[in-house]
């Protein structure tokens, strides 16, 4: 339909298996989002785009491990391995995933000093990526997110979407996750109680 849209959420080398910041059978994903694809009139993708030296890589903070968190000017942080780094194989979409017929790219976290999960605004939940009026001025009501991974970058954009006023589905199916220390749950939770639609 014309006011619905793919929203296909940071399927890139890193998050499969053998990538800097593997999630477990993240490449099984690509299969689902392939038939997806060809079922929806607009396809966006995101694209996790970081510099190197990223404020997000534990490896720019001493002393400190991945997947340990940290405060920093706009809130609580996790820390993570160096991953997508712009321009590099890592950050590459998965080379199975049939993306040609993509209208946008959104890419995001290529500010150095903060990271964005969603889709639509940076971790400080205020600077937007353009992507809400992207959609808006297009006339797009409806998006379906699927990707990498559930708990982070899918499950943000689709609380971020809840709050532009769109209708959000998300397909599980499509999606796998990172869970740390229950993170699976709990967004999983967040979501149903705003009202994503979760199939
Ligand atoms: C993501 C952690 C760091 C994601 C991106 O795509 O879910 N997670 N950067
Ligand atoms: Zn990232």
């Amino acid at each position: 339909m014309a006011d619905d849209a793919l929203i296909v959420i940071d399927v890139q080398n890193d998050f499969c298996p053998g990538g800097a910041l593997a999630v477990e059978n993240g490449d099984q994903v690509v299969p689902v989002i392939n038939g997806l694809i060809k079922r929806f009139d607009h396809v966006v993708l995101t694209q996790d785009w970081h510099p190197a030296g990223h404020s997000s890589f534990a490896s720019q903070h001493a002393g400190h491990d991945p997947f340990t968190a940290i405060e920093m000017p706009y809130g609580e942080q996790t820390l993570w391995p160096d991953h997508c780094v712009q321009g590099s194989e890592g950050a590459a979409f998965h080379a199975g995933l049939d993306w040609t017929r993509a209208e946008l790219v959104v890419r995001k976290g290529f500010r150095k000093a903060i990271d964005s999960y969603s889709a639509f605004f940076e971790n400080d939940h205020t600077t937007p990526t353009g992507l809400g009026g992207y959609l808006k001025e297009r006339g797009i009501s409806k998006v379906t997110m699927a990707g990498l991974a559930t708990d982070f970058c899918v499950g943000f954009s689709a609380l971020d979407a809840v709050k532009l006023g769109l209708s959000v589905t998300v397909v599980m199916e499509g999606c796998r996750a990172i869970d740390l220390g229950g993170s699976l749950a709990a967004m999983t939770e967040k979501m149903r109680a705003a009202g994503v639609s979760l199939v």
